[in-house]
Order: structure tokens, then sequence, then C-alpha cells
């Protein structure tokens, strides 16, 4: 899963077909052979998701530099809001001062199915190590654009996606892990992130990294095909994927907004995103998967009851119970006049054809 970049080798396949030189094939069964490990080397590729081609980059739902018109013309694609501010070199979500708090959302609803986002961010500040807050978070949520929710600078019981770069350990026991600490959590728009415990209580899965005043670019990658999310971290500078979380049975719907934000308290960071790139990923499917993944309207993660919301009709209110009451003592009372008039012409017509 969490291989590297410069593992995609074509060493291998020369010696399976004991290749000359690549442009020196002299029999049909070489130049088969080539095809073959190109053919091969693509779908690895594709399957590690290792080594993006840019053909399946996707302008519309990237954020990259230079940032043209970014927040303010009508023509991007990403809002700002709150502290967060562009710079030639990143969008600063927050600067290293106290209770901050912005973001960046993407003004288009996501509908594809098969993707990765890889983010780019760094998080750096002048405060010494467990003396800096609170972290960044990127999203994939119904939502978008919410604000003081006391979640990382967006709302809470957000619905949908939301991955986690936590920089402070709030929890009194938490000494189990070393922050950074990077998870993900999926919202139904009822679960709450417990921002005093780090996000505990609702995570499903995670790893430390160490992000901050790295000397090295930071990297995340968040993959998400055939029902499957998986979450990796590229921070040590040898351009290789960690695994971090790897989650099945996670349903997502789609016509969410991406999204990257960011808060500090009383402690303080630089949070910057310096690009979001999504690509959309070819992924060929068998006909009992395209049954097996339905579409859903309400974020799920299979065999955990917490996340299940049941969608319960609206009971009346009293206010509504009286009037729809009022209305059918009302309407009743009509039909019975009406039926009433009715009865009596007939009855007089009755008559008349009798006499
Ligand atoms: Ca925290």
């Amino acid at each position: 899963m969490a291989s590297a970049v410069t593992q995609t080798s074509p060493g291998g396949f020369r010696t399976f077909c004991s290749l000359p030189p690549i442009f020196r094939w002299r029999s049909h069964r070489e130049l088969t052979c080539l095809l073959a490990a190109v053919c091969l080397l693509m779908s690895w590729s594709a399957a590690d998701q290792q080594d993006f081609l840019e053909d399946f980059l996707k302008q519309e739902y990237s954020l990259a530099k230079p940032y043209r018109g970014l927040g303010f013309s009508s023509f991007s694609q990403w809002d700002l809001m709150g502290t967060a501010m562009v710079t030639p070199d990143q969008v600063r979500l927050t600067p290293d001062l106290q209770s901050r708090q912005g973001a960046v959302w993407s003004r288009i609803p996501f509908i594809l199915r098969d993707w990765e986002l890889k983010v780019h961010f760094k998080i750096h500040g002048q405060g010494k190590k467990n003396f800096n807050g609170d972290g960044l978070a990127i999203w994939l949520t119904k939502e978008r654009m919410q604000y003081g929710g006391g979640v990382v600078g967006n709302m809470n019981q957000f619905t949908g996606l939301g991955v986690f770069v936590d920089t402070y350990l709030n929890a009194d026991k938490g000494q189990d892990r070393a922050f950074p600490y990077v998870s993900v959590m999926l919202g139904n728009g009822t679960l709450s992130y417990d921002h005093d415990h780090d996000g505990r209580p609702t995570e499903l899965g995670g790893c430390s990294a160490m992000v901050r005043n790295s000397i090295y670019d930071t990297f995340l990658l968040v993959r998400y095909s055939k029902n499957r999310l998986t979450l990796m971290v590229d921070v040590d500078g040898k351009q290789t994927w960690r695994e971090c979380a790897d989650i099945t049975g996670l349903r997502l719907p789609s016509g969410y907004f991406f999204g990257a934000s960011s808060a500090t308290g009383d402690l303080s960071d630089n949070h910057d995103i310096i690009s979001m790139k999504l690509y959309q990923l070819t992924v060929l499917r068998t006909a009992e998967e395209e049954e097996e993944e339905k579409e859903v309207t309400i974020p799920s993660v299979d065999h955990m009851e917490q996340f299940q919301v049941e969608v319960q009709e609206e009971g009346m209110s009293g206010v509504q119970f009286f009037f729809t009451l009022l209305f059918s003592i009302l309407g009743l009372g009509v039909l019975v006049v009406v039926g009433l008039i009715v009865y009596d012409r007939w009855k007089q017509n009755r008559r008349k054809r009798f006499y």
C-alpha cells in the first residue's frame, strides 16, 4: 500500500522479458513484452496511485499556485473565510497569532466517484514544542463556509469527511501517541467532534506525523475508491507515502465541497496550504461492485452503528395538530352542507316530476 513513488521501476519487466535497450527490439515477442510492460506500468501507477498522470488532475477541484483571483474573482473556484489570505507562495489559513480562524472552500460540488486528493501544507511558528496550536483540517462536507463551531475553524456536527492534523494534545490521557497526530472522522450531521479529547471518540484511524517546523515539504494523500478510504502521509522528505489510515465500507454521498480550515487559540502557528490537487482515478468495476455501491444520502461506515442515522419522519407539533383538526372539521362541515343542499334539490326535483 504505502509503497514508494520510486519503487515503480521497470527493472523487473526487463528481467522478465530479457529485453535489450528499449528501442532496439528485434522480434515480435520483444515488442509484445515491451507493450505488456508499458501497460503494466500504467496499471501500476493507476492501481497504486503513487505516480500521478497529469491527465488525471482536475483543475476545477484543485487549488494551486499562482492562486489567480482566489477568494475575490467570480472566476475563482474557491472562497476565503476568516483570517485566510493569499500570498504568492501559499494560502495562509491563520497567522502565528492567538485566536484566529481561517478557511478556504471550494465553490463547486464534488461529484467524482474515484479520486485522490494530495495536500501540500506547512505548519510552522515561533512557539516551542508543545506550545503551539491547534492544527488544520481538510474537508469534504455537505456544508461549506461555516464559522466558529470550535472544530479547527469549521462547524461541529458537520456532514462528511474531516481529516485533522492536530498539533496540540488537549486530552489529559494522550501519552500513548505522539503529536502532531493525523486522523480521519466521518460526520453524519449528528456526531460531534470532541475537541477536548482530540477527536478520539469518533476517530476512524490515524497516525503520528512530525509535520511542524519541518525542514521537509509535508504532504497528505486522501484516496477514495470503492467505498475504501486511505490516508497517507509524506513528511520525512523521503518522497514515499506512509500509510496512516485505511477504512473500508465508508460511504460518502456526492455533491459535497472540499475545504481546508484552521484555528489558533491561546497557542498559535502559521497554517499554510500550498496546494490541494485533486486527481480522478480510472477504476474498473464488476456488476456486483456496481450493485454494492449504491448512492447514499447520509455518510456512514459499514458495521459501525454510531454512523447509522435513522431518517425520522417529523412528528406534528401541537399547533400543527390543532389546525389540521380544525380544517378537517370545517372541511367535513362544508361537505355535509353541500351534501344536504344537493339532496334537498334532488328531492324538490323529484316532487316536481310527480306533480
Ligand atoms: Ca488537539
